[in-house]
């Protein structure tokens, strides 16, 4: 099986309450490597193409504030089933499905301070990674 690459952010939330290096832990003892790392302020009219898919939702204003609040911490992730494996790593959306040992279920406060986004699929990732870095992944 190929590596993947996926792209990780830290939020807001992550970055105040000092869990960078907790979750970076994490995401090198599970065996992935970041390749690429970047600090970040994001606008409101970027976070409204990022959350394309939410963005007529109710709950929608609650992520834009959240998303604004703070800088985040956007990484490509790269490694064997990167993708789905991030996704089982960061656990449930929802804050009452997330697991305990997933880093959501363990840390996350409510379903929008959840900490940490990964991409949903491998072609996310891609354009995930364009539009946070401006090119994509490094070889
Ligand atoms: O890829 P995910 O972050 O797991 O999920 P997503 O892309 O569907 O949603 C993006 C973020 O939006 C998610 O991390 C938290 C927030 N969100 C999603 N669904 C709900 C939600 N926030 C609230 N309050 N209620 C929801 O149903």
């Amino acid at each position: 099986m190929a590596e993947e690459n996926t792209f990780i952010m830290l939020k807001p939330d992550c970055m105040k309450r000092g869990l960078v290096g907790e979750i970076i832990t994490r995401i090198e003892r599970k065996g992935y490597r970041i390749v690429d790392a970047k600090m970040m302020k994001l606008s409101a009219s970027f976070l409204y193409e990022h959350y394309a898919h939410l963005a007529d939702q109710p709950f929608f204003p609650l992520i834009l504030n959240h998303m604004l609040s703070g800088p985040v911490f956007g990484m490509i992730v790269r490694g064997e089933n990167a993708v789905l494996g991030m996704r089982h790593l960061v656990g449930a959306t929802k804050f009452e499905d997330a697991q305990p040992g997933s880093i959501r279920g363990d840390y996350a406060l409510s379903t929008v301070n959840n900490l940490i986004h990964c991409s949903d699929s491998v072609e996310t990732g891609e354009t995930e990674i364009k539009r946070f870095f401006g090119t994509g992944a490094p070889a």
